[in-house]
């Protein structure tokens, strides 16, 4: 295999494997935002991606596809089990994300983590070429940097971490808080979804390293007693815009969203939620929000349906399963309690659908509603945003979603206040077109002026110039 001058390593690899009837193998796009975003620079270098291919157990050959070679990292049954669903979402998921749910701290977890990080980290240092680029995403992956560097000090190593950081108070909590800033620090450029996650990342390293920040730089010592500076910065994600006008505004699909509104019996709102199954959504807080409106009146059922998509999710965790629960006994009490024969209050599904169908759902929707506890970006609010060429709907947005930083004129709610969650439902569903007008064109410029090739080559230019400004200080 030759070596590439441009590697992605991410839990991940881009593409699914599916076995046909007659046992012949192949490779799928999965559909993603990673895959989108990098996928225009894939095409541009001699790219490679090193990632897991989804299944337990699986040893493959790197391949090629579409012209980028794809290195497999064999994950086993155990190694999901402990490193994936154990380390990765019942520990750091939940910790970073305030502890809406306890994180679980257990020493083989991390033992395993520790062992599925230095795999990926030899993957990548046999993949790249001398002096390459290396692109290291997520929270799966946060030892990778270091371990990377060790094996290849010649690379330029970025890392984008795609959830939150928290606070340094409940990042203490982290029984290897230190291994794990050290883990990221490896990275010349390390890239966080809002300016407080590199804030609380900078705070956790001066706690816990004594290391001096300056601005976004961080002053990291090397062995021979030089230093380096690593950057740590603000990147936010965002979405394939352009696809999502395009979408949009495709005839089929604008008729499909007619449809959905009549299948519901064409009521005057429509709500929507669109979230993965997981507890950092707010799922139940807009359900209560909503239920409440029901019984008090304010909102009638002939008046107003919810949709809500909430696509199956990591159904092996503990937490997930329980989540589920609580979440289908609260659907199916708001529907027994409010639903007529001719109308349902909740239309639940817990499935996931094309992205056709999502647009359809989003131009169906007279209100939005994403109430996430926390979100690292939350690119379903921008997928709204993107698919309403019409500049009509509203959204309501979390203020703890990383969203909220760019989408100013959405309406910007506390979730765990379920009197204003409720007040701001009822604004939402009474808003004049005029002003949804006004406020969802100002949103439209931020989401279309800052799509996600812009968001790459933010990142990947100032990784570069991290290159061009290398070298130990003294
Ligand atoms: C993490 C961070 C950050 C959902 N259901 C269906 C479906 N989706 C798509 C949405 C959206 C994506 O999945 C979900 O992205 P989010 O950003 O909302 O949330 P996470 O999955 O938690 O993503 C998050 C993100 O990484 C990127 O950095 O923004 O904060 O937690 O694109 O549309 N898509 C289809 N069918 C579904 O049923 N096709």
């Amino acid at each position: 295999m030759t070596k590439a001058g441009f590697v992605v390593v991410a839990n991940r690899l881009p593409v699914d494997r599916i076995v046909g009837a007659d046992g012949e193998e192949i490779w799928r796009t999965s559909p993603g935002g990673l895959v989108t975003a990098l996928e225009p620079v894939m095409r541009e270098t001699d790219g490679a991606w090193v990632g897991w291919p989804g299944q337990a157990d699986l040893v493959h050959e790197p391949f090629d596809f579409d012209g980028t070679a794809l290195i497999p990292v064999t994950l086993s049954a155990e190694d999901v089990e402990l490193y994936y669903e154990g380390f990765s979402n019942d520990t750091i998921w939940p910790l970073y994300h305030d502890v809406i749910a306890a994180p679980r701290y257990r020493r083989v977890w991390w033992d395993a983590y520790v062992r599925v990080n230095e795999r990926f980290a030899r993957a990548a240092a046999d993949a790249a070429s001398e002096g390459a680029t290396v692109w290291v995403q997520d929270y799966q992956l946060q030892l990778v940097p270091k371990l990377l560097r060790e094996l290849r000090p010649d690379l330029t190593i970025g890392y984008f971490h795609h959830i939150p950081f928290p606070a340094y108070g409940l990042y203490s909590q982290l029984p290897w808080r230190r291994q794990v800033l050290e883990g990221l620090l490896g990275a010349d450029v390390i890239g966080f979804q809002r300016v407080a996650d590199a804030g609380n990342f900078a705070r956790a390293v001066r706690r816990q390293l004594r290391f001096e920040t300056k601005a976004t730089g961080i002053r990291v010592p090397q062995e021979d007693g030089s230093s380096r500076v690593a950057l740590a910065r603000a990147f936010p994600i965002s979405i394939d815009t352009a696809s999502y006008v395009e979408m949009a505004r495709r005839p089929d699909i604008q008729a499909r969203a007619a449809e959905i509104r009549e299948s519901l019996g064409n009521p005057k709102r429509i709500l929507l939620g669109v979230d993965r199954l997981d507890y950092t959504k707010g799922i139940q807080h807009r359900l209560k929000a909503f239920g409440e409106l029901l019984e008090d009146g304010r909102i009638g059922i002939e008046d107003a349906t919810l949709v809500q998509v909430a696509s199956p999710s990591r159904e092996r965790v503990q937490a997930y399963m329980e989540l589920r629960d609580e979440i289908e006994l609260a659907v199916a009490r708001i529907n027994g309690d409010r639903d007529t024969l001719g109308h349902t209050a909740i239309r639940y599904l817990h499935q996931g659908f094309p992205r056709e169908e999502m647009v359809a759902l989003y131009l169906a929707a007279d209100v939005m509603l994403v109430t996430a506890l926390r979100d690292g970006m939350n690119l379903v609010a921008k997928e709204y945003v993107a698919s309403r060429v019409d500049n009509r709907g509203t959204l309501v947005l979390s203020e703890f979603a990383g969203a909220a930083d760019e989408l100013g004129t959405a309406l910007r709610v506390n979730p765990h206040d379920i009197d204003a969650l409720k007040q701001a439902i009822v604004r939402a569903v009474e808003m004049p077109s005029a002003e949804q007008g006004r406020r969802m064109r100002a949103m439209r410029r931020k989401v279309l002026d800052n799509d996600v090739a812009a968001w790459s080559h933010s990142f990947l230019d100032a990784l570069e110039a991290s290159r061009t400004t290398k070298g130990s200080t003294p």
